[in-house]
């Protein structure tokens, strides 16, 4: 089973290498060390998951169309990644995406393995709460990474994220995101995606981060809670327009992995720009809730290791590590 996944995932690579040319049968036999009906079994497996494969008699095959779904094998198919998704987990329906990936960690996945649901049945958000995820109606996914940083440096990544799908949302679909600290992507206000990163770590060493995305996509308004209509939003709604997820979902890992690696060798303070050029009432004076209380402060901006920083009511400027922020209309 695992040798044909892989040999699947082989032959989708050397396709997507020679699009506008054929390949022939025998090259891929040589390439995979596997017989020339084994070849004709694959392709015939990747016709099934929806592409258009084009056999001409001693030229070989090309790829004219890819479906547009989320399985593996299409996510694979248009990744221009080296490390991010070189394995995928990808089911129609499950509980969360958070818990495929802490479960292949556990099992020694690798930095870079992603999980991928078209439906959660217990998609949740920070601090136990819920994150609602219709069938096929948004970007449901996880990622597992294993950075060589310290613990206390794992909130920029959040943050990084946040940078990141702001980054593919503008370009991709030109609409105008705001990020609101720490993790809400947000529409004209309303929220449109939301980030959760989870750690398992000793004092001084991470063993590895689960970074969690929820976006809405293509949800009408009957597709969201009604609870929510007034706060929450998708791209659909904000465009009038259906978009494809697999799409976002490579624009996404693409993106992803050159600015984590990008952050990895020059550190936080790219980001700590990008994310304040996105950065939702910043300047402004908000209400922050923490488990101490409420208090009112002007956000100042995002310090170096990715704190919330504020103006406090006696001018000094502090760090907040953790608390919900809401603003003044
Ligand atoms: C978050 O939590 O915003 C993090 C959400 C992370 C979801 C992803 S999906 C893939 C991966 N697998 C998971 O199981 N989770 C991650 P938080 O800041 O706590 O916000 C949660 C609140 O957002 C809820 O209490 C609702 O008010 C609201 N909410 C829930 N579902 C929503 C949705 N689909 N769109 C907009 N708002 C939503």
């Amino acid at each position: 089973m695992v040798k044909v996944e892989s040999n699947r995932n082989k032959l989708i690579q050397i396709l997507s290498e020679n699009k506008d040319n054929f390949i022939s049968g025998q090259e891929i036999s040589r390439i995979l060390e596997i017989s020339r009906n084994s070849v004709w079994k694959h392709m015939k497996a990747l016709e099934k998951d929806g592409y258009v494969v084009e056999g001409v008699p001693r030229k070989g095959y090309r790829i004219l169309k890819q479906p547009d779904k989320v399985s593996e094998n299409t996510i694979k198919w248009g990744l221009e990644t080296s490390w991010l998704g070189h394995t995928i987990i990808h089911k129609e329906s499950g509980p969360s995406t958070q818990f495929l990936i802490h479960q292949a960690a556990q099992e020694g996945a690798k930095h870079g393995a992603v999980a991928i649901l078209d439906e959660q049945t217990m998609g949740r958000g920070r601090m136990n709460r819920q994150w609602h995820s219709a069938d096929k109606k948004g970007m449901w996914l996880s990622m597992l990474l294993r950075p060589m940083i310290l613990p206390q440096q794992a909130p920029q990544l959040t943050l990084l994220t946040a940078t990141v799908l702001a980054d593919v949302l503008k370009k991709c679909t030109q609409v105008e995101p705001m990020i609101k600290w720490p993790n809400d992507i947000l529409l004209k206000k309303k929220k449109i995606a939301g980030i959760l990163t989870e750690m398992q770590a000793e004092q001084d060493r991470i063993q590895y981060i689960v970074i969690g995305v929820g976006l809405n996509i293509n949800h009408s308004n009957d597709d969201l809670p009604e609870s929510f209509t007034y706060q929450a939003t998708s791209l659909y709604h904000e465009t009038g327009k259906t978009w494809s997820t697999q799409m976002i979902i490579q624009q996404f890992l693409n993106e992803f992995e050159v600015s984590f690696d990008k952050y990895v060798k020059d550190g936080f303070t790219e980001v700590k720009q990008k994310w304040e050029s996105y950065g939702f009432k910043l300047g402004e004076k908000i209400k922050i809730t923490t488990p101490k209380g409420d208090t009112e402060a002007v956000f100042h901006g995002i310090a170096e290791d990715g704190a919330l920083l504020i103006i406090n009511s006696l001018g000094e400027k502090e760090k907040l590590y953790s608390g919900e922020i809401q603003w003044f209309e």
